[in-house]
C-alpha cells in the first residue's frame, strides 16, 4: 500500500480499510520506519483503564527515524529553516547532516550531565533551533521532555517543574518577542526557588544580556557543547516508553501532563503531517506554532523531521516589526504549506490588505488553520488572499491530547468547505454523542464529540495520576474518548467543531481552564469569590471575563488593574483577564453551584432572554451585576 492518499476516492479505500482491520492499516504505515525490535502486537486496549499499547514488544528510538534513516537520501537537505525575531538579522540553514551531529553532540551533553532514561527535562527556551535541538536529543538518550512555553510565568514554570520532578532545565538567557525581550533565564531562577528537583540548568546565548549564573547549577550551552562528540547511539526505547509530558489546562484545578508514548506517536505525526498537508518532497512547509504548544512538537518537530521535510521555525511574532511580516517570510523562503491560527488570522485582517501588496505569495500551495473554530469571515478572508482562491484551506481540528491532527480536509482532495474540519484521517473514529451518551447517527446531528477506537498517538496518561486521565477522558461516556468538544455533522457527513462544551475557554488558540484562572484571581488579598467565563472577542476568538466579590470597593480602576496583575503573575500573559468586574455577588443555585450560564449571557452582552432565574438563591444579585456590567 503506497499511505500518501492522493485522490478523494483513495481516501475513502484508505479510511475503510482503516475502520475494517486497524492493525493491518497502521502496521504497513509502521513498516517503513526503522525498528530496533519488531512489535509483538499492533493494538491491544482498553478505555476503561485506560490501557493502550500500540507496536507493543517493539523497540526504537524516534531520532533514529528522522536521522539514521533519513541520511542517506536527505543528508544536505534542509531540515530546519529557522527565520530570526528581526528581519535584518541571518536566517539560518540547518542540514539533516548537521541537525544530526548537533542532536547527537548535545545528547552527550546531556548525558555527561547525569540525563538517563525516564528522567524528566524541562525545555523553557525561545523558539531557537537550539530549542528542537534539545527536544531531540532529550528523545534520543531516553529522557522525556517537557515543554514549557516561554511565555509563562515563574509560579506556571515551577508547578511544571514540581509535578513532573524535573531534574534539568534548559533555557536561553533572554527572548527575543517582537519589540521586547523577555528575560527568560531570571524566570527559571525564580521558578527553582521553589523547585527543589533541579539540579542542572543549561543556558544558550541568545540576546548577550547579563544573567546570573549559579555555580555547580547553571553551565552555558556553548561551553558544554564544545569539544564533544557528533556521534551518539540512540537509545532503545520501548515502544509505549513516554516520548513527552505537555501540560494542558483542564476544567478543572491544576494544568494536566499529558503524556505521550514514543512508536504511536512517530507513527501518527508522520502519516497525519504527509497526507493533510500533501507535503512533496522539495517543498518548504511553515508553521508558525510555538514548540510550547502541541501544534510545535506534531507539526514543526516531529511529522514534518520525519517525513523528511524542510520546516521553517521563526523566533518572531507576526506584527513585528510591521504587519507583514508573515507574507514577507512567505515571499522569502518561497513557502508552500503555511499553517497557522484563525487568531492570527483576525489580527493581521484587520491591518487590511496594505501589508500583503508588496509581498507575492504565489508559491503557495496549501494553507492551514488550527487552534480553535475559524469562524466564516476570517475563513474567507484568508482563502481569498493569502490563498489567492487558489490554495486548498486545511481546517485542521485537534487537542493536545489526540497528539495529531484528527478531523480536517486533506488538501487538495476533500472538497473545502468553510469553517468545516470536514472529515476525520483514516484510523479515526468521530461519534457524536448526546448529553446521556447515545450515539446520534445519521447526518444533520450535533452534540458532543466522543472518539469510539484508539488511535495511534492517543493520550496514554496524564503524568503520575491515571486516575484523573481516566477521569477527564473516558469517564463522562464509558467506552469513548470524551474530546470536551462539541461538534456538527452536517447533511453531507461533514463535521464543523462548535467549541467546548466544558469550563475551557480558547484564548488566541490557547486553553486556559476557567477554574485555574479563578484561583489566580483569588490569591489577590482583597479578593472574597470570583467566577471567570469566556465572552466572544473579535480578535481572540475568546476573551477572559472576571467577575469577582472584593473585601472594599473603594478604587474599583486600581483593584481591577491589580487583580489582572496578579493573574499575569501567577500564570502568564496570555491568561490577563479582558475585564473584571467587581461585583457585590455572584448568582448561585440553592446547591451553592455558580450560574455560569447567566455569567456567560452577561459577558455577551447577551440580555434578551437570561433564562429561569427563579432556582437562585440570590435572584436579586442578577440586576445588579447587569447593572455593574453596563457602566464597565
Ligand atoms: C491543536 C490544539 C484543543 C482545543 C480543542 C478545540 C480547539 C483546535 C480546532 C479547534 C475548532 C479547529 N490543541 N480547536 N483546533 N476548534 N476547529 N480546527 O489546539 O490542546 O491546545 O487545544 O482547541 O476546542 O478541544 S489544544
Amino acid at each position: 500500500m503506497n499511505h500518501r492518499i492522493k485522490t478523494l476516492s483513495n481516501y475513502i479505500h484508505h479510511y475503510e480499510k482503516s475502520i475494517q482491520d486497524p492493525e493491518a492499516f497502521w502496521g504497513e504505515i509502521a513498516s517503513i520506519f526503522q525498528w530496533k525490535k519488531p512489535w509483538k502486537k499492533i493494538l491491544s486496549w482498553n478505555f476503561e483503564g485506560p490501557d493502550i499499547k500500540w507496536f507493543d514488544g517493539a523497540q526504537l528510538n524516534i531520532t533514529e527515524n528522522i536521522f539514521e534513516r533519513l541520511l542517506p537520501t536527505h543528508a544536505e537537505k534542509t531540515a530546519i529553516l529557522w527565520e530570526p525575531n528581526n528581519p535584518n538579522d541571518k536566517s539560518q540553514k540547518i542540514t539533516y547532516q548537521e541537525l544530526f551531529h548537533l542532536t547527537c553532540q548535545f545528547s552527550n551533553v546531556l548525558e555527561s550531565h547525569g540525563v538517563k532514561k525516564g528522567d524528566r527535562v524541562i525545555i523553557y527556551m525561545p523558539m531557537i533551533p537550539e530549542a528542537a535541538i534539545a527536544m531531540l536529543a532529550c528523545a534520543r538518550v531516553g529522557a522525556i521532555h517537557s515543554v514549557v512555553f516561554a511565555g509563562f510565568s515563574a509560579t506556571a514554570l515551577a508547578d511544571r517543574i514540581n509535578d513532573c520532578k524535573a531534574k534539568m532545565v534548559l533555557t536561553a538567557d533572554g527572548n527575543y518577542r517582537g519589540a521586547k525581550n523577555i528575560p527568560v533565564k531570571a524566570v527559571v531562577d525564580e521558578a527553582l526557588e521553589k523547585a527543589p528537583s533541579v539540579k542542572k540548568v543549561i543556558v544558550c546565548q541568545r540576546t548577550g544580556e547579563t544573567v546570573i549564573m549559579i555555580p555547580d547549577r547553571d553551565i552555558w550551552w556553548h561551553d558544554v557543547m564544545e569539544g564533544q562528540s557528533n556521534q551518539h547511539a540512540a537509545v532503545s526505547m520501548d515502544a509505549e516508553d513516554s516520548l513527552f509530558i505537555l501540560y494542558t489546562s483542564g476544567s478543572t484545578g491544576k494544568p494536566k501532563g499529558v503524556v505521550h508514548s514514543t512508536a504511536g506517536y512517530m507513527v501518527y505525526t508522520y502519516y497525519s503531517f504527509l497526507n493533510v498537508f500533501q507535503y512533496n518532497p522539495t517543498d518548504i512547509y511553515w508553521c508558525t506554532a510555538d514548540i510550547g504548544w502541541i501544534t510545535g512538537h506534531s507539526y514543526i518537530i516531529y511529522g514534518p523531521l520525519l517525513a523528511g521535510a524542510t520546516s521553517v521555525m521563526f523566533e518572531g511574532v507576526p506584527t513585528y516589526p510591521h504587519p507583514g511580516r508573515f507574507w514577507e517570510i512567505i515571499d522569502k523562503f518561497k513557502i508552500n504549506q503555511f499553517y497557522t491560527a484563525p487568531t492570527a488570522i483576525r489580527a493581521l485582517q484587520a491591518y487590511g490588505l496594505d501589508p500583503i501588496t508588496p509581498y507575492s505569495l504565489a508559491s503557495l500551495t496549501v494553507i492551514g488553520s488550527v487552534g480553535e473554530p475559524i469562524n466564516e469571515e476570517a475563513w474567507h478572508w484568508y482563502h481569498t488572499n493569502i490563498g489567492k482562491g487558489k490554495c486548498p484551506l486545511v481546517d485542521t481540528w485537534w487537542q493536545t491530547e489526540t497528539g495529531g491532527i484528527m478531523i480536517s480536509p486533506l488538501a487538495g482532495i476533500t472538497p473545502n468547505k468553510p469553517a468545516h474540519a470536514s472529515l476525520p484521517l483514516p484510523g479515526i473514529q468521530p461519534v457524536i454523542v448526546d448529553a446521556e451518551g447515545n450515539e446520534l447517527k445519521g447526518n444533520n446531528v450535533e452534540g458532543n464529540l466522543c472518539i469510539a477506537f484508539p488511535w495511534p498517538s492517543i493520550i496514554r496518561t496524564t503524568y503520575g495520576d491515571h486516575k484523573r486521565c481516566k477521569e477527564t477522558y473516558f469517564s463522562t461516556y464509558p467506552g469513548m474518548y470524551f474530546t470536551g468538544d462539541g461538534a456538527k455533522r452536517d447533511h453531507d457527513g461533514y463535521f464543523r467543531i462548535l467549541g467546548r462544551v466544558d469550563d475551557v475557554i480558547n484564548v488566541s488558540g490557547h486553553r486556559m481552564g476557567t477554574a485555574e484562572v479563578e484561583n489566580a484571581i483569588n490569591e489577590h488579598p482583597k479578593v472574597i469569590e470570583s467566577a471567570v467565563v469566556g465572552y466572544p472577542h473579535d480578535i481572540k476568538g475568546q476573551g477572559i471575563y472576571a467577575f469577582v466579590i472584593c473585601e472594599s470597593s473603594d478604587d474599583i480602576a486600581k483593584l481591577s488593574e491589580e487583580i489582572k496583575d496578579t493573574v499575569r503573575k501567577i500564570i502568564g500573559p496570555i491568561a490577563k483577564p479582558d475585564v473584571v468586574q467587581i461585583v457585590p455577588g455572584l448568582p448561585k443555585t440553592r446547591s451553592g453551584k455558580i450560574m455560569r450560564r447567566i455569567l456567560r449571557k452577561v459577558a455577551s452582552q447577551d440580555l434578551s432572554n437570561m433564562g429561569d432565574t427563579s432556582t437562585l438563591l440570590n435572584p436579586e444579585v442578577v440586576e445588579e451585576i447587569i447593572k455593574g456590567a453596563q457602566k464597565n
